[in-house]
């Protein structure tokens, strides 16, 4: 464990080799609720239902590094989120992609940095070829615009774990997986509560709303995300440690 992350943890916070959230998707069910069949990324909508797929099943490590999150609708766990088809059952040949579930799993309390890339549905028609849509690229877009996913805390749902600041999601070029682009998105859990969690909502955001994702056809949903725990400025100032942190940050975003 290096200096920064030792003396983190003597703080109370996690460590940052242990740090950890779950990932988790929300789907909401516009088939079963008579929403449109748009072609996939298209905006489905919000009729119907939200599910969950494989609830709190997936870990981030927060050490700065790109890893892939895959569901796959035909056999992952469903669980009953919100709506009248919220049933812990998928219903319906498609639905969108309405939230990223990001719970609290290593109790932190200072401020989160995140990074999305490359969403892609993979899925294979009858008696065709996997079609795989990456609808998630960000490429398209100005650093700067929000895109996809609303602000951390836009949903009701979850603002009440929250703190005030930061509040950001943006298209960034700092880091990316493929491309040149990806999605940052930075927040803090007010409490270590273990069961807090941010529902990082794609609910008529502005840009690519609401994204069409299909259940059937061997339906699989992946994407890439990168993190890392972030002391306050203040903190780092506090400790003498404002250099230091400087210096981590330069030589990963070279890495
Ligand atoms: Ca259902
Ligand atoms: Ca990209």
């Amino acid at each position: 464990m290096n200096k920064l992350a030792v003396i983190i943890a003597a703080m109370g916070v996690t460590g940052l080799a242990s740090a950890q959230l779950q990932i988790s998707i929300g789907v909401r069910e516009t088939h079963a609720g008579g929403g449109p069949e748009v072609g996939v990324g298209g905006n489905g909508g919000s009729a119907g239902g939200i599910e969950w797929i494989n609830l709190d099943g997936q870990t981030l490590n927060l050490n700065g590094t790109w890893q892939q999150f895959t569901f796959t609708f035909a056999t992952d766990p469903v669980t009953g989120f919100a709506g009248a088809t919220a049933n812990g059952v998928l219903d319906g040949n498609y639905g969108v992609l309405e939230n990223i579930r990001i719970r609290n799993l290593g109790g932190h309390t200072i401020p989160l940095n995140l990074w999305i890339d490359g969403v892609t549905n993979t899925y294979t028609p009858v008696g065709g070829s996997p079609v795989s849509v990456n609808f998630g690229s960000f490429e398209n877009y100005d650093p700067g615009t929000r895109v996809m996913f609303q602000l951390p805390n836009f949903s009701g749902s979850t603002a009440g774990f929250l703190t005030p600041t930061p509040n950001i999601a943006q298209v960034t070029s700092n880091y990316a997986f493929e491309g040149s682009n990806s999605y940052n998105v930075q927040f803090g859990f007010n409490s270590p509560a273990q069961t807090n969690w941010l529902r990082l909502t794609t609910f008529n955001t502005v840009n690519s709303p609401n994204p069409l994702i299909r259940f059937d056809q061997n339906s699989q949903l992946t994407f890439w995300m990168r993190g890392e725990v972030v002391p306050e400025p203040g903190t780092m100032a506090a400790l003498g440690l404002g250099t230091l942190a400087l210096i981590r940050r330069r030589r990963n975003k070279k890495a």
